[in-house]
């Protein structure tokens, strides 16, 4: 949509591009060509107006000096960041010789696409670069690195990838929000929450840092890291201990219930105290209160989930809203994501009938191992063929990946082909052999769905390219011409892709055509308003019943019924590496970041000042620590240095530090990745960034 204001004045509906669940309906006023304001839709009933303290200094990022502007050829030391300019001709011939000479010498498997969620945009994000990497036959990447652990987790419980509406959570009356700092990463919930609360609710925020969320909650439970699958097992023996289950909701729509009171009994609030370190009390109070205040409603994100036992901590705390009944009551029940409300025909979008048969797939969370064809353990080789060209987009591996160290030793190999795609000269663009520039949101269209909310977006252009930057699909379609792929998929447009990826077929979808997301911007589901999603079961799982018991589970090689999995670093797990390094470290993201987007936008690194650790008093004071001191931050694989701030809102044994800084900004080139190790979850071979046993000295 755009709006004619006045003369030489347009106004844009464009879509916040971020990995962030509130999916902003962003309106961007155009004077000329140049972007002059961008603003949150006051239309918009999940944006309501408003934008983050991020996304509202949007134009800092899109008209900084910093951006990339053309294409580079680099020129010097690898990791060096010197380069020349070239044109996109010389460049993107270059890539597609290249890639041709490698396939021919090592096979097509040796070159590797690295992307996540720079973009959001379906287009953007995927759609002509999977088409592109298939027909290569490129290993595949396994898209690990933020939530795949917890959305399998909820998957073996629910069925599929959502829960209450976020927007119904105003009708609940009791409101627990875990592993999620919704004023940081979530914050057009929050309106929802203060709605509730003024209709009586009680929220209760359950987080190993006391995090400005926690602040504004009515209370706050300190919990030890990586131990929400043990609390849940605690909250559950104790409505089943008093009898406060919902018979008959457990006899209609669930499946496994004498199965999971076996189990339960392993875990007496006692034990669950001592795994948690909360008080036994109030694993019986908040039991209580789950199950007979209603609608109850339990908000968790991916915060719980960063831990070796993370899909089973999800997996235990989905099983809590079919104990309980929760589920009946608009507002009520849990929400993890929405995303898997939206029917998108990610098929259409990224032709994976095009993937040669038996290629490999590598996990991006492990691309320090890829890169340096050796294990965390010092096994090498582990990858035949080697990877011997990555094309990095829409992510900064050498800043956001776990293990720094291996990451960038792997990108500073000489014979190591890299491509980087980026709007900035990132911690990841400084090893590029060839640079590319690309877009903005405001550069390019595309269509979004959401992870925190049901309504399907649809992002204009606002204004021309800066530079000679160039859009994600833009690129791909091109190199699939100069790599002789002729298939009639490698010639679609931006909007024939749009197209095609609605699955119009879909009641979700019934209506929701591309002419009328133009029309109209952003478009609700066609679901059920208001939404009571499993009032009357129909969970889309294997049985439609929410699975305490799973089968699924049992045949995927995990435990069949909920149970806890301690962090891979920990006294309980690993008591030797516990003795060198006493400190779990968490480093969750920093309000005015976003991962490492942002993280060089001079306003926004001085709200956050500088790269920090909170500790608490009594370790610092065993260790001679005060404020404002810089530390040393280590483990056995890496170190780095930052500034203490002893506090109170960590426990003892816990440590935070706000993330993700660019190594080139932190003191010594490093952050808080040199720390975090590759190993992967229980499910879903997800990141462990939380699962961190550090030791802190005064430097
Ligand atoms: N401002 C800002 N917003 C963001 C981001 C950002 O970097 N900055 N990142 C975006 C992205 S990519 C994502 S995935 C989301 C992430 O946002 P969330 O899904 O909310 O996850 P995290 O921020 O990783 O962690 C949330 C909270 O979990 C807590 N936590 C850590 N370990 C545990 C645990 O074991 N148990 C419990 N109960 N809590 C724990 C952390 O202290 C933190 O307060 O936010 C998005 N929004
Ligand atoms: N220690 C620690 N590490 C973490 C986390 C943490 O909490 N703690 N969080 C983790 C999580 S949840 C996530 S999701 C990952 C995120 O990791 P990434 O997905 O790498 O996210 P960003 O750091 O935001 O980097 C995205 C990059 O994409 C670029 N970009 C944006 N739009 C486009 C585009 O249209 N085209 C191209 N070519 N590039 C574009 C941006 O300029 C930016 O540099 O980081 C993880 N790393
Ligand atoms: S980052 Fe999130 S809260 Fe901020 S504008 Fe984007 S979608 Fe909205
Ligand atoms: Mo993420």
């Amino acid at each position: 949509m755009v709006d004619v204001v006045q003369e030489n004045l347009q106004v844009i509906h464009a879509v916040c591009p971020h990995d962030c669940p509130d999916t902003c309906s962003m309106l961007v006023t155009v004077k000329d060509n140049r972007a002059i304001k961008v603003e949150g839709n006051p239309n918009h009933s999940f944006t309501d107006g408003f934008l983050c303290a991020k996304v509202s200094k949007y134009l800092d990022r899109v008209y900084h000096e910093g951006r990339v502007l053309y294409p580079q050829k680099r020129v010097g030391a690898k990791g060096s960041g010197q380069f020349t300019r070239i044109t996109w001709d010389e460049a993107l011939d270059e890539i597609a010789s290249r890639f041709k000479q490698i396939a021919d010498k090592y096979g097509a498997q040796s070159i590797l696409p690295y992307s996540y969620a720079g973009t959001m945009g379906l287009l953007n994000y995927g759609s002509m670069d999977r088409r592109f990497f298939h027909r290569l036959g490129a290993s595949l990447l396994d898209r690990t690195i933020c939530a795949s652990a917890g959305g399998i987790g909820y998957q073996y419980t629910v069925g599929a990838k959502y829960g209450y509406d976020p927007e119904s959570i105003k009708h609940a009356k009791l409101i627990v929000i875990m592993g999620s700092n919704i004023l940081t990463a979530n914050v057009h919930m929050w309106p929802f929450i203060t709605e509730a609360r003024k209709s009586g609710a009680k929220i209760i925020c359950i987080d190993p840092y006391q995090t400005r969320t926690a602040l504004q909650c009515d209370e706050y439970i300190a919990i030890k890291p990586g131990t929400d699958g043990a609390l849940a097992l605690g909250l559950m023996y104790v409505i089943v201990e008093e009898n406060l289950y919902d018979k008959d909701y457990i006899d209609n729509y669930t499946l496994g219930f004498r199965e999971l009171c076996e189990r339960l009994k392993e875990y007496p609030p006692s034990k669950v105290s001592e795994i948690t370190g909360i008080a036994q009390e109030k694993i019986v109070e908040l039991a209580k209160a789950l199950a007979t205040i209603q609608p109850a409603a339990i908000r968790i994100s991916y915060g719980l989930q960063r831990h070796r036992g993370g899909g089973m901590a999800v997996r235990n705390l989905a099983c809590i809203p079919a104990l309980t009944g929760a589920w009946r009551h608009l507002g009520g029940g849990i929400l993890l994501s929405t995303s898997g409300a939206f029917p998108i025909n990610n098929d259409a979008l990224e032709r994976p009938d095009l993937i040669p048969p038996s290629t490999r797939t590598i996990n991006m969370s492990r691309l320090g191992e890829a890169l340096t064809n050796t294990s965390p353990c010092g096994e090498s080789p582990v990858f035949d063929p080697p990877i011997k060209a990555i094309y990095v987009y829409n992510s900064n591996p050498a800043a956001v990946a776990p293990d720094s160290k291996a990451v960038t030793t792997g990108f500073r190999r000489e014979d190591l082909f890299t491509v980087v795609h980026e709007q900035f000269y990132t911690d990841t663009a400084d090893y590029a052999d060839i640079l590319l520039p690309a877009t903005t949101q405001l550069e390019h269209f595309d269509i979004h769905k959401a992870y925190g909310h049901y309504y399907l977006m649809l992002n204009q252009p606002a204004i021309a390219p800066i530079g000679e930057a160039r859009s994600n699909t833009t690129v791909f379609r091109d190199l699939a011409q100069r790599m002789g792929f002729r298939e009639s998929c490698f010639f679609d447009t931006d909007e024939e892709m749009a197209q095609q990826a609605l699955n119009l077929s879909h009641p979700a979808l019934e209506g929701i055509t591309l002419e009328r997301l133009k029309k109209e911007g952003s478009v609700r589901l066609n679901i059920a308003d208001p939404h009571i999603p499993f009032a009357k079961g129909g969970f889309p799982t294997p049985s439609g019943k929410c699975e305490f018991y799973s089968e699924k589970m049992a045949n995927d090689g995990l435990d069949p019924l909920p149970t806890f999995i301690p962090p891979i670093e920990s006294l309980e797990a690993s008591p030797e590496l516990f003795k060198h390094y006493p400190i779990s470290l968490i480093s969750p993201p920093a309000h005015s970041f976003l991962n490492s987007t942002f993280a060089n936008v001079p306003k926004l690194i001085k709200n956050e000042r500088e790269p920090m650790i909170e500790i608490n008093v009594d370790d610092a004071a065993k260790r001679g620590i005060e404020t404002g001191m810089q530390v040393r931050v280590f483990n056995g694989r890496g170190e780095l240095q930052l500034k203490a701030i002893v506090s109170q809102k960590v426990k003892p044994g816990i440590a935070m530090s706000p993330s993700v800084w660019w190594h080139k900004l932190s003191p010594n080139g490093r952050n808080v990745n040199f720390t975090t190790s590759q190993t992967v979850t229980d499910m879903g071979g997800g990141a462990t960034f939380y699962d961190n046993l550090v030791e802190v000295e005064p430097i």
